[in-house]
């Protein structure tokens, strides 16, 4: 017989036929799923794997049978096999349907785990070709989706080196023909959705960065642009990436990702769970260096589409909070407030790219001179409140603290400074630490002016600044020790900052503060000399003085101070030592 030369036919009849029959016939689930391991052994030792074997349809027949028996670990360990037999077509899309069934239940990842089926998964997302067997990989990624949400699964993936392979199939996806776009569009909502799974987890970022997977998901970004889902989900991959530097540091190098953040903000405006996500990560990219707050702000569509975001947004708030305060006084519908918490979420991130961008020199000064922009950052401050939007009105006193830095003769921020002043009010007198703090800084900057500081004495806003000189934080103190400094500069205020107590707190700040930090002693010292104005220390107490004198004898002793204390501080003690002398 000329079979029995044959070595295949040896063990087929030898082996195989047997564990077939055996496999036929009524068995336990246990010894189902152990004789399906054999013949999965028996077909790899004997070279019978893939197409290989001549009766391969055969074992085919009897192991879709066993589907019928509604077991999920007998059926994931038939989908291995049969995917080791390299099925294709309608069978290739049935097992990948099977075990995409079986996947949707969190309670059977425990047999993806046993069975280790994951690198025939990965192999077919490897292999395949999405003009011919698309529907098969879209249940497939759908699977292997679902499986990510596993912490132990997503570490098997990530080991079996999956994010490589994503990322050449992201690739594929953006080649495809047209009439397979569709099909490729819904791969692509699960494969981003996978991705964001495995952004997760901390070793994943590496990997990110070294498979290129960040211009990848650029390159989808720009030909799936219309596509939401696919975009909302790569806008969450961005965010929860840009948090970590070397991938902030990725995006920035994609070529034309700016603009392409950008037209995608334009076309998407309406949708805010994306719009949010964007601008986080626009906030992060331009958050720490300098190159990115340029290179965002010299693409054409970038103060326009900024700027229409931030309209229409806060546009949207007001309305919808008209329409809640007539009709309901208060409470507030908590759907109404959702709403609001979201389009409060956008601008609180929209600020943050503008207050990050202006510290560029080339970029702050178009800002500060453009009416417009100026324009929303006080309407926000008009319509909003330190209690219901703590965050985006520290915000955007710190953008235009920012801005303030620009003193061009054209500067908005200066043009309406007392209006801006009247607005910070309402933060320096909230009970937020943070908004008081941001608000201080304005006033800072914003005092060096005549019309500023009768402002702000005529509304006390001197009696607060003392009392924060009492914080425990340096940059409180540091603050408002900047607006005494001003506020001291006319004759008139210096009376009634000493009636508050001024010059002993700022004593006791010099005390508290000064040997850690030499700019807070600087300014400390400043704000004495313009408050004993310049010379006549007739508003300072014998005892102060004494205190005074042996602090600043004391300070100027150490070696390492820097010139921006000693120079005022031997300032003030010439004056205290004259003082003494003729008194
Ligand atoms: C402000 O910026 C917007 C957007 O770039 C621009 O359209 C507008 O002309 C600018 N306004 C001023 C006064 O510069
Ligand atoms: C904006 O959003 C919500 C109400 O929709 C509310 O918290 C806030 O007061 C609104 N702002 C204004 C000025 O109405
Ligand atoms: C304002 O500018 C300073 C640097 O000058 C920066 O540290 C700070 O983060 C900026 N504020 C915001 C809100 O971006
Ligand atoms: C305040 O304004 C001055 C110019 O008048 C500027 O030099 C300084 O840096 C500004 N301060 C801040 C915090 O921007
Ligand atoms: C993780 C993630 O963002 N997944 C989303 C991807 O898009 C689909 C379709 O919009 C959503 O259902 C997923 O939640
Ligand atoms: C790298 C980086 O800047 N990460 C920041 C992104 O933004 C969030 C929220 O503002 C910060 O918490 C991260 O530190």
């Amino acid at each position: 017989c000329p079979d029995e030369e044959d070595p295949e036919s040896l063990v087929w009849n030898n082996v195989i036929l047997p564990l077939l029959q055996e496999l036929e016939s009524i068995g336990s689930v246990d010894r189902l799923c152990d004789l399906c391991d054999r013949l999965h052994g028996t077909l790899a030792d004997a070279d019978m794997l893939g197409r290989r074997c001549k009766k391969r349809s055969g074992i085919l027949r009897t192991l879709f049978h066993l589907v019928d028996r509604e077991s999920a670990q007998l059926n994931l360990h038939i989908a291995k096999l049969c995917l080791a037999l390299c099925v294709s077509g309608n069978n290739l899309l049935n097992i990948c349907k099977l075990v995409f069934q079986i996947s949707r239940s969190e309670s059977n990842d425990i047999l993806f785990e046993k069975i280790s089926i994951i690198d025939s998964l990965l192999s077919l997302l490897k292999y395949e070709d999405v003009g011919v067997s698309g529907e098969a990989l879209l249940y497939c990624v759908g699977a292997l989706k679902f499986l990510s949400g596993n912490i132990a699964i997503l570490r098997i993936l990530l080991a079996k080196n999956c994010i490589e392979v994503v990322q050449k199939l992201l690739q594929k996806l953006c080649i495809v023909s047209d009439c397979d776009m569709t099909l490729a569009g819904n791969i692509l909502v699960q494969l981003t959705a996978t991705l964001r799974n495995l952004a997760d987890h901390p070793d994943s970022r590496t990997l990110f960065v070294s498979f290129y997977v960040i211009p990848a998901l650029c390159l989808v970004l720009r030909h799936y642009c219309e596509d939401k889902d696919i975009c909302t989900n790569i806008s969450r991959i961005f965010s929860k990436l840009s948090s970590y530097s070397e991938c902030c540091l990725a995006l920035a190098r994609t070529p034309n990702c700016y603009s392409l953040i950008l037209d995608l903000l334009s076309k998407h405006h309406q949708k805010q769970d994306l719009v949010v996500r964007l601008l986080f990560t626009l906030g992060n990219l331009t958050a720490k260096s300098e190159e990115p707050r340029q290179k965002l702000f010299q693409c054409n569509d970038c103060m326009p589409t900024l700027l229409r975001l931030y309209n229409s947004y806060q546009r949207r708030n007001v309305s919808s909070s008209t329409v809640v305060q007539k009709e309901a006084p208060s409470p507030r519908e908590p759907a109404a407030a959702a709403v609001a918490a979201l389009t409060d979420d956008v601008l609180v991130k929209l600020v943050r790219v503008l207050a990050n961008m202006c510290i560029h020199p080339a970029v702050g000064p178009s800002l500060a001179t453009n009416t417009t922009c100026i324009q929303l950052l006080t309407e926000t401050l008009e319509l909003r409140c330190v209690e219901e939007s703590e965050d985006l009105m520290v915000n955007v006193a710190a953008a235009i603290n920012n801005l303030s830095f620009y003193q061009e003769e054209n500067s908005e921020i200066r043009r309406n400074q007392l209006t801006i002043a009247k607005l910070m009010l309402k933060l320096l007198l909230s009970s937020s630490m943070d908004a008081m703090l941001e608000a201080t800084r304005v006033y800072g900057n914003l005092s060096l002016h005549k019309d500023v500081r009768d402002l702000a004495m005529q509304n006390k806003v001197h009696r607060f600044v003392v009392t924060l000189l009492d914080s425990k934080r340096a940059e409180m103190c540091f603050s408002a020790c900047g607006v005494l400094t001003n506020l001291a500069l006319d004759p008139p205020n210096r009376v009634c900052l000493t009636l508050e107590g001024a010059s002993a707190k700022l004593v006791d700040c010099l005390r508290d503060f000064g040997p850690a930090d030499w700019q807070l002693a600087g300014q400390a010292c400043q704000a004495l000399w313009n408050l004993i104005g310049h010379g006549s220390d007739t508003l300072l107490h014998a005892e102060e003085r004494e205190r005074l004198l042996e602090i600043l004898t004391v300070y100027s002793g150490l070696a390492c101070w820097e010139s921006e204390f000693l120079p005022v501080a031997q300032k003030l003690i010439k004056v205290l030592h004259s003082v003494e002398v003729t008194t």
